[in-house]
């Protein structure tokens, strides 16, 4: 019988990428969007037709309740958050209640309904709930026993959804898994995140559209790989007898100045250094200066291995940019 799948956070990356992936499988899929006119749902009825949407919002349990009654889903896959890490310093109220609280709601929904105990439950923790070289060392890559030091709003409010995801394990016997997954990319990542900035301006530059672009501190260092890896590893957490929490990553980590070289080479530019200038409006009251992740438990339990190297990934994001850029009239 095919399964079910309630995807939240449908609208965004990972959601998109989650959505193809379940339906290859055969999964009915449902996806929560939210507002009353959100101008993502056209994109979606255009492109992913097959997907059912539910409106509802992770700020309002009823609605969550609702949605899992009209759906029935035997995995829930928890995407949605407010997710930009600048954002959550500018607005931490909004996101400690939707990034941290929003997911003790979706919790609470499974029970409301009473399904907490056949629906298996995925969260999307993140690498941000670790917090660089002052705090907890990489060493190897951070893994799943390292220690938690969140350095936004945004990060202590995932770490709030990652303990109460597990807790709820404990207490009621939720097959609830936590992904610790850091930063992926590709064609459907937002344009407020550093690389889709830079890979758009690259295509933009290369066109002739736009002149320079401005950017934060280019000294951070993330561990970069491929959204369409990465929802793989999602679905493999649900699949397993017993929920677990994993680290999905590359064991690799880059500057965005390495970014950066990778992606202006892609259009013949050797030195992009006189088309970046600094914007201090772009730097964060805090930073993590280095992000890496160690995979070691999620390639051996889960047999998961991502294919999309760091070269790969700025290319293919790099030419899909060119492809957007190009067809769409110059202003
Ligand atoms: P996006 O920012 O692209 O998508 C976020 C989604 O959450 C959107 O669909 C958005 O809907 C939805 N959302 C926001 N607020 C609410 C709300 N109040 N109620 C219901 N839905 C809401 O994120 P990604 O796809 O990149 O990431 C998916 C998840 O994984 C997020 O939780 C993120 O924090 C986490 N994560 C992401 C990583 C990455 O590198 N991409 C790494 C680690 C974790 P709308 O379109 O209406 O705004
Ligand atoms: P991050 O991603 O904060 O790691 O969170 P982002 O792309 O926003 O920043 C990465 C690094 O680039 C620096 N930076 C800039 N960032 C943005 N957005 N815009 C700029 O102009 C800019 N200039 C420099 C940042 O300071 C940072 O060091 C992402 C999100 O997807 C989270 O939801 C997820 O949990 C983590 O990845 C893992």
């Amino acid at each position: 019988m095919a399964k079910t799948a309630l995807i939240t956070g449908i609208t965004g990356q990972d959601g998109y990428h989650l959505a193809e992936l379940l339906h290859s499988k055969g999964y009915r899929v449902y996806g929560l969007i939210r507002g009353q006119q959100n101008p993502k749902r056209l994109r979606i009825e255009r492109e992913q037709p097959y997907i059912k949407l539910i409106e509802a919002d992770l700020l309002d349990t009823s609605s969550l309740v609702r949605a899992i009654k009209a759906s029935k889903p035997d995995e829930l896959y928890n995407l949605a958050a407010i997710s930009h890490v600048g954002y959550s310093f500018k607005n931490p109220q909004l996101v400690a209640d939707v990034t941290g609280k929003g997911v003790l709601n979706v919790l609470e929904a499974l029970r409301l309904s009473g399904v907490e105990k056949t629906v298996r439950f995925y969260q999307a923790s993140t690498s941000e709930m670790f917090g660089g070289l002052n705090y907890n060392r990489p060493g190897k890559g951070y893994d799943e026993e390292s220690l938690f030091h969140p350095r936004s709003p945004y990060g202590a409010a995932k770490l709030y959804a990652h303990w109460i995801t597990k807790n709820y394990r404990e207490s009621y016997g939720i097959h609830a898994s936590c992904g610790i997954l850091f930063n992926h990319e590709g064609e459907r990542r937002g344009l407020e995140f550093v690389t889709r900035k830079i890979t758009n301006a690259v295509a933009r530059i290369h066109l002739g559209k736009q002149k320079y672009i401005e950017l934060g501190n280019l000294e951070p260092k993330r561990d970069w790989g491929y959204a369409g890896d990465y929802v793989e590893g999602m679905w493999r957490m649900l699949q397993q007898d017993k929920p677990g929490d994993y680290v999905l990553a590359t064991g690799e980590t880059h500057t965005i100045g390495d970014f950066l070289n990778l992606a202006f080479q892609e259009v013949g530019i050797d030195d992009w250094k006189p088309y970046v200038k600094q914007n201090p409006a772009f730097i964060r009251p805090a930073e993590v200066d280095i992000l890496l992740g160690n995979p070691t438990k999620a390639e051996t339990k889960l047999g998961w291995k991502r294919a999309v190297d760091f070269p790969g990934l700025v290319k293919l994001m790099v030419q899909n940019d060119i492809g957007l850029e190009s067809a769409t009239v110059i202003e």
